[in-house]
């Protein structure tokens, strides 16, 4: 049976475990982040297909299972994985990526690396992608791609399913037209994206910054312009627009722009939180508090989730505060990346080494200030730290939108807590009511974790309400919603004026 719905995302959906011999495919053991809701979406078609890559070695090549179905109540979806050799994956991955891309969509030029870059193989994988989720899909099926790595994917899906619709969805910030330009294939990237009947991204900045990108390249006609919703127009903040083109039209194709930012699952959330075993974690934690104040902040080695940046100015609030020596705990969880990606080295050492050095100058036999997890914490213990936590702070230089924002806000349930989000994150549109700081100025840095320090209980309380109230409202129910919207309603007009009807999703 074809699939209705097609899924092309880099990272598998499951965890492969080998157990005595047999190898499982198995629910993820971190039900967080962004694979859980996508994998939401095959509730609503009778088959899907997630198309993912896998590294494999010559060896497990030749008996490799390219289609599997993971293991779980009511999978109803199948998983295409294109093998590719360790050099694939460091050219694609590793290298063309996130030495080439990455710096661009996170507005990073200085750290943008061209010679390195591998763009025929990158050019081979998409294709491969492209190739397998035709392969997959009905005649009707919407085919959905996630993010820049598959940025090529929809020209090679149009060229063979011309009238497919086909939707794609940018995870990462997309960056101004004078920063996106520097990339040397900027035109076949958006030649491609405009084979899209939707390009999505998490807010309006970033998709106003696409529409500048693509007219700046092509004779590209805007059919509809509109005014932002509500709930993501702060104005006076950085990354606000009042509005925003929703239609595009190019060589006779129409091609919907759209803006919204992914939510999270406070069902889930809090469900997790209640359970017997989450509880007695979050007793351990607080009683090992011994009622000393906790920061947490939770995220990847990344220079442009501003780690460093925020291990100094932790480093000075120390510094500037012996008040608050033994009195205060900061536990951040920095997972490392995939081994191989060099570009992540310097930034992961630069975080040990400065971990180490406040707490070498500060460290006492009963006191350590701060708690660096190098490796992934357990769900259980990520969402106890985060209810334990007086303080979330998460400053990334940059960042699509932040879901552990969003997640601090819901563990907390409108009671207390503060939570330090930069300016600079797609979340900072949906949550004005954070302390939004400017991770780049150390004295706005400062200034944000001395008020967070100082907020009292009613202030807390009061800002709280307001950001459970928006992430409650606008979760991934709300997303997915959304989308099925927008999607039910896509057809895909063809260049003669016809149009391909949704049957599904
Ligand atoms: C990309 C964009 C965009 C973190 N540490 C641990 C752990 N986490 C979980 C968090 C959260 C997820 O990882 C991180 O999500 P983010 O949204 O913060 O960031 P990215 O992974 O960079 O995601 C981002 C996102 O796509 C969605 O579109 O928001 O801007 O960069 O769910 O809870 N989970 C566990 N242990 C940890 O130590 N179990």
């Amino acid at each position: 049976m074809k699939s209705s719905l097609v899924i092309l995302y880099h990272r598998e959906p499951y965890d492969e475990v080998v157990e005595n011999g047999v190898t499982r495919y198995l629910p993820k053991k971190s039900p967080n982040g962004i694979v859980p809701t996508l994998k939401s979406f095959f509730k609503n078609v009778n088959q899907g297909t997630w198309i993912a890559w896998k590294q494999v070695s010559s060896k497990q090549r030749a008996n490799f299972e390219k289609r599997i179905v993971p293991e779980g109540e009511g999978v109803n979806y199948n998983v295409t994985r294109i093998p590719l050799s360790a050099d694939q994956v460091k050219h694609f991955y590793h290298i063309t990526s996130k030495e080439a891309f990455w710096p661009i969509l996170h507005s990073f030029p200085y750290h943008f690396t061209y010679e390195s870059s591998d763009w025929e193989n990158f050019k081979e994988i998409n294709r491969l992608f492209a190739e397998a989720a035709c392969e997959e899909a009905a005649d009707d099926a919407l085919i959905w791609i996630h993010d820049y790595n598959l940025w090529l994917a929809p020209f090679f899906i149009r060229q063979k399913k011309p009238n497919a619709r086909i939707a794609f969805f940018h995870h990462t910030p997309f960056p101004s037209v004078d920063i996106f330009n520097i990339l040397p294939w900027r035109e076949e990237i958006a030649d491609s994206l405009l084979c899209c009947d939707l390009v999505g991204f998490h807010i309006p900045r970033y998709s106003e910054n696409f529409v500048n990108v693509v007219r700046s390249l092509r004779p590209v006609e805007v059919v509809k312009r509109e005014p932002v919703p509500e709930h993501i127009t702060p104005v006076g903040t950085a990354l606000a627009e009042p509005e925003m083109v929703s239609q595009l039209r190019y060589k006779g194709q129409l091609v919907r722009v759209d803006a919204f930012p992914v939510g999270t699952d406070p069902d889930y959330l809090l469900e997790n939180l209640r359970k017997e075993k989450t509880q007695n974690r979050l007793g351990k934690i607080r009683e090992e508090l011994n009622g000393r104040k906790l920061i947490i902040a939770a995220g990847r080695v990344d220079y442009v989730k501003g780690n460093r940046e925020k291990l100094e100015a932790f480093g000075r609030l120390l510094e500037r505060r012996p008040d608050l020596h033994g009195k205060i705990n900061f536990v951040m969880t920095c997972v490392s990346a995939a081994a191989g990606m060099r570009v992540y080295k310097t930034a992961q050492s630069q975080i040990e080494q400065l971990a180490g050095r406040i707490n070498g100058r500060y460290a006492k036999l009963n006191w350590i200030p701060i708690l660096l997890f190098t490796q992934p914490v357990p769900y259980e213990d990520l969402i106890s730290y985060y209810k334990a936590a007086d303080i979330c702070w998460t400053t990334p230089l940059r960042d699509g939108l932040n879901l552990v924002a969003k997640e601090y806000v819901v563990a907390h349930e409108a009671q207390d807590g503060v939570l330090i989000l930069s300016e600079f994150v797609g979340a900072a549109v949906e949550l004005p009511n954070a302390i939004l700081t400017n991770p780049y100025s150390i004295k706005r840095m400062d200034e944000a974790i001395d008020e967070a320090l100082a907020m009292s209980e009613d202030e807390q309380k009061e800002r709280m309400a307001k950001m459970y109230k928006t992430v409650t409202t606008y979760d991934v129910k709300y997303w997915a919603d959304r989308l099925f919207d927008v999607f039910g309603h896509m057809t895909h007009d063809t260049k003669d004026g016809s149009s391909q009807e949704a049957a599904v999703v």
